[in-house]
């Protein structure tokens, strides 16, 4: 059977390779694997070779040889390029060594990467070993760090219930807040109403109460853990706590959509502009998503807050 090598074209341990079969003109086959688009991360490869890298040898079916100095010592055995005598086949050894522990990965691993703008070289940091890491792109390395060794990516395969679940999630989130929304306008008319306009006149009052309300039932439901007939009144806490965490923007929201509308349309299409701008402009701008989360979560949480107060002032129990 013929020979047949999996072999990157641009690769210097492959080109070693293809060197040493042209000069001892063995028949060999070419597989051609290409390094950056993938080839070498699909289950197939990695039972060629579990490293993954280029180049391999098969020698039969199932048989295959990895690195590529042992791939050369392989195809060199019985041919004048390896000698017999053990100092002369150690000088062969030595610079089979010599060049995998120096050459490659200082100088022909770093040209590669380097020209290939997987890595920029400046002054400070130096990582001297190997960089393993998973993601879905190339990572960009900061331009005052130095990577010695090898930088290798594992593409990260999110399978595709987790991708349609997480959608699902995004939309039922969504639609669930907006008829939460809904729900909340209607059943707890009153309360609703004035929480709006809290939100609306007076937003930094509202957040400065928002705030005291976020902290407080955490601290509170702390002691009570402690006791045995405090754990349920403490969870029964934390579920509406949890609850206010999902629901307390609402009357932040449904203003900013108001105001956007000028008042047109009603609480309702307020209600569903601001939340989808507000989602929106979260999605978008992922960097700055948690503070437009807490920014909506203090205000609406403190108008609620405020409206029940003034609620209860109106009407004592
Ligand atoms: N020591 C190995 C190094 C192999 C190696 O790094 N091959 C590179 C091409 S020069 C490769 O296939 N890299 C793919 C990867 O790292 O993902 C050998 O000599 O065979």
């Amino acid at each position: 059977m013929n020979l047949r090598l999996y072999d990157y074209a641009a690769s210097a341990n492959c080109f070693k390779v293809r060197l040493l079969l042209a000069q001892l003109e063995r028949p060999h086959e070419r597989v051609a694997v290409d390094i950056f688009d993938g080839d070498t991360l699909t289950d197939e490869y990695a039972r060629i070779n579990p490293f993954r890298s280029t180049p391999v040898l098969e020698l039969e079916p199932d048989r295959h040889l990895i690195e590529s100095n042992a791939i050369l010592v392989y195809l060199a055995d019985g041919t004048a390029l390896l000698p017999d005598g053990p100092a002369e086949r150690s000088e062969v050894v030595r610079w089979l060594i010599y060049e995998q522990t120096d050459v490659m990965p200082a100088i022909g691993g770093l040209r590669f990467r380097l020209q290939t703008g997987r890595l920029a070289l400046e002054d400070e940091a130096v990582i001297g070993g190997d960089v393993l890491y998973k993601a879905s792109s190339e990572a960009r390395v900061d331009p005052a760090s130095a990577v010695n060794g090898r930088l290798t990516r594992r593409d990260v395969i999110t399978p595709v219930w987790a991708k349609v679940a997480s959608r699902l999630f995004v939309v039922f989130s969504l639609l669930g807040f907006v008829v939460a929304g809904l729900l909340a306008a209607w059943v707890f008319r009153g309360w609703s109403s004035r929480a709006l306009t809290a939100a609306e006149q007076r937003p930094g009052r509202s957040a400065v109460i928002g705030l005291g309300i976020l902290l407080v039932p955490p601290i509170l439901v702390l002691p009570l853990f402690l006791t045995l007939v405090g754990i349920p009144v403490a969870l029964v806490i934390l579920i509406a706590w949890v609850c206010a965490l999902f629901l307390g923007p609402l009357p932040a929201v449904t203003a900013a959509g108001k105001r956007l509308l000028r008042g047109r349309g009603g609480v309702a299409a307020a209600l569903v502009v601001g939340t989808v701008l507000w989602r929106g402009a979260m999605w978008l701008l992922p960097l700055i998503a948690l503070l437009l989360y807490l920014a909506a979560l203090l205000v609406g949480l403190g108008a609620y807050g405020a409206a029940a107060w003034s609620l209860r002032r109106e009407h004592p129990a």
